[in-house]
């Protein structure tokens, strides 16, 4: 089994070592792939230094800031041709916990695509203002009420997809880039017939570095979800 975790980043020279070793320690059929959009702080050259140390370590690197989806978009692609069986989606801020890979891993029989859930056993976030938390919440809501995909946390960043999941969607045809993103990948899985499954996390704000998240990328995410029922994301 070989399970390529894609983590995407852009300045995270205070997270990336302690986030790459925590992610490996976690299990021997783990590997990561950073997709770096040229990060002006030098988070590239930092995995290059650790690539010289472990074949588990992988990095694509990008000509500067491209975005969330793309580099996700990206890293799929790479990871399947590295022989995937399982790909997982995370951040680079310890906003994810590595442990929950394993509960992850547990779950893969169960369905084809398992979230880490911050709304399923109430609302599990610390350290995120009210006001952000709310507006992840109701985000939720309202995504899931426009596109009828029946996930509490659409938005989450933390996912487990199959190879199979993976190649049923049409990534060509998915094109937000943040938050859309990520509810727009769990609609395209749902429609072409993978099964969802939340598993719960308790997400932290991170503690080193910014938010790259901004205004545009969530009005993104609340305009763009009308257009998802529209398209037809097989392959
Ligand atoms: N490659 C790449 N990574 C990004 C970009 N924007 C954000 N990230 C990474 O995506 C992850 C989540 O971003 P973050 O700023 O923590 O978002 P927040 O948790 O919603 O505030 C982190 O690992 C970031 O470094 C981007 O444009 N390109
Ligand atoms: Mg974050």
């Amino acid at each position: 089994m070989k399970i390529i975790v894609i983590i995407p980043t852009y300045d995270e020279k205070e997270n990336i070592n302690e986030i790459i070793a925590a992610v490996l320690s976690q299990h021997e059929a783990l590997e990561v792939l950073i997709v770096d959009d040229n990060s002006p702080d030098g988070t590239a050259s930092m995995v290059e230094a650790l690539q010289n140390e472990s074949k588990r370590v992988h990095l694509h690197k990008r000509a500067g800031k491209l975005g969330l989806g793309s580099a996700y978009r990206e890293g799929y692609v790479i990871a399947l041709e590295k022989g995937a069986d399982y790909v997982v989606q995370m951040d680079a801020d310890f906003s994810h916990n590595p442990k929950y890979l394993l509960d992850m891993i547990a779950l893969k029989d169960d369905a084809d695509v398992i979230i880490g859930s911050r709304y399923i056993k109430g609302i599990s976030v610390l350290n995120w203002p009210l006001r952000r938390i709310l507006l992840s919440y109701f985000a939720n809501q309202y995504a899931k009420f426009i596109t009828g995909v029946q996930v509490e946390d659409l938005t989450a960043g933390f996912k487990f997809i199959s190879k199979e999941a993976l190649s049923r969607v049409n990534l060509s045809k998915v094109k937000s880039n943040g938050y859309g993103f990520q509810i727009e990948m769990n609609y395209a899985f749902a429609s072409t017939g993978s099964s969802i499954k939340e598993t719960p996390i308790l997400f932290m704000d991170r503690e080193h570095g910014v938010s790259k998240m901004n205004k545009e990328i969530i009005l993104e995410a609340l305009i763009g979800v009308w257009a998802f029922r529209l398209k037809n994301y097989s392959v």
